[in-house]
């Protein structure tokens, strides 16, 4: 027993009082970071940049692939949660589309309760994407149950809508003859993020599902269907809109099954 018993309270009280402490702190700065994201992402959506969320069990290597496709210094290192604050930088596909990427927060399997509100808000910038790159650490046994929780994680924030990339990554520390399947996703590219192998793919892989998800819209919305320009708002770009005589002139990216749905082409 430590010196603290003397003034009446137990170890495990203090130690539960620390973290208590801690939790706070971090929470606090989980909601200033918030605050900027939400101000970056007003910006980012004025241009029509698609976005891509990197999504994955922690130290499956998210980190270090941005790093790689952007040649940014996003801290990477072998521990858990490295990073807390989800960092969004520019990438160039092979074609000249520029895309973004934001690295998030690991997901984990059981979060602590108390957590899973201030992790919930970092993963939120998931719900914003218009692709979500799962990265998977291959060379773990546990790989399939991380696959799971993560698939788990983005249905339990609603995040099930969008295409998903598959990428097993840190091949090169693995058998060459291993099988990845993936079936839940739109795509799946073996990679190493170390060695930069398997990245062709992965670029031809996103530049595929972004033609295929998004279609550009110049139309006429009926002032009786205003609701339609929240919509897209939310889920697609809206590049302009102009309020005209029979509604409102609108040019937007949007998701393609929702174009169709609200029969906007
Ligand atoms: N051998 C090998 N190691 C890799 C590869 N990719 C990442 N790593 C290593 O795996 C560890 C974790 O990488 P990070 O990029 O920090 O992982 P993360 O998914 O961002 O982790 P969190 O931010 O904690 O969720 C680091 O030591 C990396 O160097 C790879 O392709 N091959
Ligand atoms: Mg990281």
């Amino acid at each position: 027993m430590q010196g603290c018993a003397a003034w009446g309270e137990t170890k495990l009280e203090t130690d539960r009082r620390v973290i208590q402490k801690r939790i706070k702190i971090l929470s606090d700065d989980i909601e200033a970071m918030k605050r900027a994201r939400d101000t970056a992402r007003k910006k980012r959506s004025e241009n029509a940049v698609p976005a891509a969320a990197i999504v994955g069990y922690t130290n499956a290597g998210k980190s270090t692939l941005l790093n790689r496709l952007t040649g940014s210094d996003v801290l990477s290192e072998d521990k858990l949660f490295a990073t807390l604050d989800p960092t969004t930088r520019a990438a160039l596909l092979p074609d000249g589309q520029q895309v973004l990427f934001t690295d998030t927060v690991g997901f984990i399997n059981k979060l602590p309760h108390n957590l899973v509100d201030a992790f919930r808000s970092t993963l939120e910038e998931a719900g914003y994407a218009d692709i979500i790159v799962h990265v998977i650490d291959a060379s773990d046994p546990q790989a399939e149950m991380h696959r799971r929780v993560v698939y788990d994680t983005l249905i339990d924030l609603g995040i099930n809508d969008k295409p998903v990339i598959t990428v097993w990554n840190k091949t090169d520390l693995i058998d060459e003859a291993a099988l990845f399947r993936d079936f839940s996703a739109d795509a799946s590219v073996k990679i190493s993020a170390k060695t930069g192998e398997g990245l062709d793919e992965f670029y031809s892989e996103v530049a595929r599902i972004l033609r295929e998800s998004r279609v550009y819209i110049d139309t006429v919305i009926p002032y009786k269907n205003t609701s339609v320009v929240a919509e897209i708002r939310k889920t697609g770009q809206l590049l302009s809109e102009e309020y005209e005589e029979d509604g409102i002139h609108i040019k937007a990216y949007v998701p393609r099954p929702m174009a169709a749905k609200r029969e906007l082409t």
